[in-house]
């Protein structure tokens, strides 16, 4: 049908990006059969790392050393009183936890811990798993897999059982960032490797790569990597990438994706809470995908200041797909500002958003909010076009928003959306 006018198109545009089903390409979350990995509840909600930051900056008397020593619900005890009740909890990781506890219906009047608690208790997880895809109007997931980590592996190894709605991504940051200690963990895992990549190190990390890949079949390779990330360079990193990852992306035909621009442990004290982050050098990411036009590459980049310049790079790079507003662009005003710059340079060959959520229950809130700026990016896009006289059809809308909400990666990986 065509639209005829601007109210029409408000409506039909907020209405489409709200129920069109999302494939998530970057999360921490995993299927049941993971076991302890999965993380759901309201006491895992409130001890996410982005609320463990927040609270310390409110409480100066606290020692970090207590707070670790406190049981996971005395931790969400303690920053429940902190960031929710004694000041008000509108920073956007706070702002999440009241999405999600509305959304699940839960009463917010009366502000009671242990009444959140009593109904989290009261359901199983594959029920909830269920009732929190269908609520986020999320089909499919996209875990991020790690073969260092012996609990996950031992998941791998006993051939868990498969849940078709989450699908693997193989992370080997240990190998690209932490070489020293990581070799001889893959050393116990049977590949014959020395420190100083010597002998047949290099064809071992490949074999170790194709083994998981077989045992995984992830969507993609992906690496978290420091701000200071630099190519060519002669580093191990490198060496690993060149004659390794980039060649076994390329036989297995999956992307390798790049996460730039991280400071790890700045402050050592706050564990998981104490990364940060630095604007990185573009053109790393420049060279790299140019002397590599036959491998894909999934980008995001973490400080604000790289992100026009990388969708300069993407629109001279198709084998470079920008995804995501990463971790601390994860914000209302930056993902609103990103999207739309992205919107204006690349217009919908883009993956706007993943949710990077490490709690289940919080799809609903990433998403929810995520939703609602993308959607009013894009009624301001149309209106543009619009009044410009173009002929706006809902059936083209409501492609170009099943394209951004996923239809974008799929073509990518040159693969069927399995959920579609
Ligand atoms: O966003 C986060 O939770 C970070 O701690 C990281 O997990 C980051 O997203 C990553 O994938 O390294
Ligand atoms: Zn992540």
């Amino acid at each position: 049908m065509t639209i005829a006018t601007k109210e029409q198109l408000t409506a039909f545009v907020t209405e489409t990006v709200r129920t069109t089903p999302v494939t998530d390409i970057h999360t921490h979350l995993f299927a049941e059969s993971f076991g302890d990995l999965l993380l759901w509840g309201v006491d895992e909600l409130l001890t996410y790392h982005y609320l463990i930051a927040e609270t310390f900056r409110f409480r100066p008397d606290l020692s970090y050393d207590a707070f670790w020593q406190l049981s996971k619900q005395e931790q969400a005890d303690l920053i429940w009183q902190t960031l929710f009740i004694d000041h008000s909890p509108y920073s956007e990781a706070c702002r999440g936890v009241v999405t999600v506890l509305n959304r699940l219906g839960l009463d917010l009047s009366k502000r009671d811990l242990e009444e959140y608690r009593a109904y989290f208790r009261s359901v199983s997880a594959s029920d909830y798993i269920d009732r929190i895809l269908k609520l986020a109007n999320v089909k499919t997931v996209v875990m991020t897999n790690d073969p260092f980590d012996a609990y996950e592996r031992g998941k791998w190894e006993s051939g868990a059982s498969q849940d078709p709605r989450f699908l693997a991504a193989l992370r080997i940051d240990p190998l690209l960032n932490l070489w020293d200690s990581s070799w001889s963990k893959l050393k116990e895992q049977g590949y014959e490797v020395s420190a100083d990549l010597s002998g047949g190190t290099l064809a071992e990390i490949r074999r170790f790569l194709k083994d998981w890949i077989a045992r995984m079949n992830p969507l993609y390779m992906a690496v978290s990597l420091p701000n200071d990330f630099a190519y060519p360079e002669d580093s191990v990193r490198v060496r690993i990438i060149d004659e390794c990852i980039v060649p076994v992306a390329r036989e297995a035909g999956i992307p390798f994706a790049m996460m730039i621009g991280v400071k790890r442990k700045v402050n050592p004290s706050l564990k998981d809470a104490g990364d940060s982050l630095g604007k990185s050098d573009i053109g790393a990411v420049e060279r790299i995908v140019s002397k590599y036009q036959d491998v894909k590459f999934l980008v995001t980049m973490l400080s604000r200041e790289n992100q026009h310049e990388l969708a300069v790079t993407a629109r001279k790079n198709r084998n470079l797909l920008v995804f995501g507003c990463w971790w601390f662009l994860n914000n209302p005003s930056l993902i609103e500002e990103i999207t739309r710059m992205r919107l204006e340079l690349l217009g919908g060959s883009v993956i706007p958003q993943h949710s990077d959520c490490r709690i289940l229950d919080q799809l609903l809130y990433k998403w929810d909010h995520s939703r609602a700026i993308i959607g009013k990016v894009l009624c301001d896009k149309y209106g543009d076009l619009f009044d410009a006289g173009w002929r706006l059809e809902e059936e083209e809308i409501r492609r170009d928003i099943e394209d951004l909400l996923g239809g974008v990666f799929w073509k990518f990986l040159g693969k069927p959306d399995p959920a579609a």
